[in-house]
């Protein structure tokens, strides 16, 4: 889709100021080719440069981080936080380790943040953060010793009223645990809203450890409820063996569907009776294992070692890895098996050309900006519930989940509706996003 004659511009200016940042300029270039019918409808936005705003991070913090592993030698990554936007809320969002990370990188996640956070309805403002630090074949002391580090400077950045990291890829609770630990040491502080994804014994929320899973199956469900449809009988394919990944699978279970398929960076298995999540949890995190000991365990699946997962036949297909592992040859892939159901559990993993193609062959398309919105949301609600010193029931949290992303389907499809592309997914969770970010904007002033 073409970018509206108006944000030629600002897309102009965004490739120019962040030269070389390619996930950046694609998650950009998304929204600025889905916001264009509201564009005409709110001149108030383009008068206020609302989007120019919107694609300039408020503040971007890049720092050093020193740490010595377990033979003593010294090693430096480097830090990153995008605090992207502030207009809803304090700037939430997860940190990353991985080796990929860079600047690129987190500014595209940071900017996606804005959007989905805004989506879940929530007082979260968009922000993201990480390291290139590799957690892979790192002992517990390595992993503590980083995460100190990483936190001796970040502390000075964050707060509950300011800025709220959470996980991502290669941070789980663990991680937390210990940067919790450091800010708490640093600041003297038992700040419990700095940080969420904690554990339940030092201020953690039940369900925040399954939201992101649970609530991409929750919006598939509606998906397919949208179409009169249901996971009665339906395969799903998972990418990934990780937080998101494990979760979703126990949900589809849970919902009535049977996962065939997951998978890591090295390979997938498939498990044609359905993925025994416990036996995966098992595997992944407590031994920390890779996907492919899972074939060693049960003898009816097979291991593929070095291919993606998209090769195996599914009516619905969950990608929750990591960003742009569907291009347009495994979505093609895909329809040509027969899926008719993506949800992205994972951050933008499918590139343009793949959505397009989905579009094309009328696959209900959910983009991770709505269809993992779960996460955070229930971060947000870990937040409410640090505020009130108060720790809610699994049940209830639960419950809070199903209702935000029932709601978030219905804002997307309802959006969608009003702005002439019925069915469209992304168009619907760009344009409703923008336009909460946009007014909250203006209410603001030029800020
Ligand atoms: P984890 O670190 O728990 O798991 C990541 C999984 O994805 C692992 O199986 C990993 O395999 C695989 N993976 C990561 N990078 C790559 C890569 N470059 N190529 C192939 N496979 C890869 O992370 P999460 O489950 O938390 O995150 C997964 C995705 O979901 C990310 O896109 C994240 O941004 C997104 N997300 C996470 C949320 C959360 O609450 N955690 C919320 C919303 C979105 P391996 O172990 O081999 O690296
Ligand atoms: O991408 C995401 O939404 C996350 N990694 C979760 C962020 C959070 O603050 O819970």
């Amino acid at each position: 889709m073409p970018i509206h004659e108006r944000l030629e511009s600002v897309y102009a200016e965004v490739l120019a100021r962040n030269p070389g940042e390619t996930e950046f300029h694609q998650a950009v270039r998304e929204v600025l080719e889905s916001i264009g019918p509201a564009v005409g409808k709110h001149p108030q936005y383009a008068d206020a440069k609302i989007v120019s705003r919107i694609c300039e991070p408020e503040r971007q913090i890049i720092f050093r981080v020193p740490w010595e592993d377990d033979r003593g030698e010294i090693h430096i990554n480097r830090g990153f936080r995008m605090e992207f936007n502030s207009a809803l809320g304090p700037y939430k969002g997860g940190l990353r380790f991985h080796p990929s990370v860079y600047l690129g990188i987190v500014k595209f996640l940071g900017f996606e943040q804005i959007f989905k956070n805004s989506l879940t309805g929530l007082p979260i403002g968009g922000g993201k953060g990480g390291s290139d630090f590799d957690p892979k074949g790192k002992s517990d002391r390595e992993i503590m010793r980083f995460c100190q580090s990483f936190m001796t400077e970040l502390h000075r950045h964050i707060g509950e009223y300011t800025d709220v990291p959470a996980g991502d890829i290669g941070v789980g609770s663990r991680e937390i645990g210990y940067l919790f630990g450091q800010y708490k040491r640093i600041t003297n502080r038992y700040e419990s809203g700095v940080l969420t994804g904690k554990g339940l014994i030092y201020g953690g929320a039940r369900v925040r450890t399954e939201a992101t899973g649970y609530g991409t199956a929750f919006f598939v469900n509606e998906m397919l409820a949208a179409r009169g449809d249901s996971f009665a009988g339906k395969t799903a394919v998972v990418s990934g063996s990780g937080n998101v990944a494990i979760y979703a699978i126990e949900k589809v279970h849970q919902l009535g569907g049977r996962v065939v398929a997951c998978s890591d960076s090295s390979g997938y298995v498939v498990d044609e009776k359905g993925i025994d999540v416990e036996l995966l949890k098992e595997i992944k995190e407590v031994r920390r294992e890779r996907i492919s000991a899972y074939a060693e365990r049960v003898s009816h699946a097979r291991y593929v070692a070095g291919q993606q997962v998209w090769d195996v036949p599914c009516d619905v297909a969950m990608p929750c890895a990591t960003q742009n592992e569907i291009t347009g040859k495994e979505a093609e892939r895909l329809v040509r098996n027969g899926c008719t159901v993506v949800a992205e559990g994972a951050n933008m993993p499918t590139t343009p050309e793949g959505v397009r193609l989905f579009q094309d062959a009328g696959v209900a398309f959910g983009p991770g900006k709505a269809a993992n919105a779960g996460g955070v949301a229930t971060s947000a609600l870990e937040m409410q519930q640090n505020a009130s010193r108060d720790s809610w029931s699994f049940e209830y949290s639960e419950d809070r989940l199903e209702d935000i992303m029932r709601d978030i389907h219905t804002r997307c499809l309802e959006t969608a509706d009003e702005y002439g592309m019925p069915g469209n997914y992304v168009a619907g969770a760009n344009i409703a996003a923008y336009t909460r970010v946009a007014d909250a904007m203006l209410a603001l002033g030029l800020i």
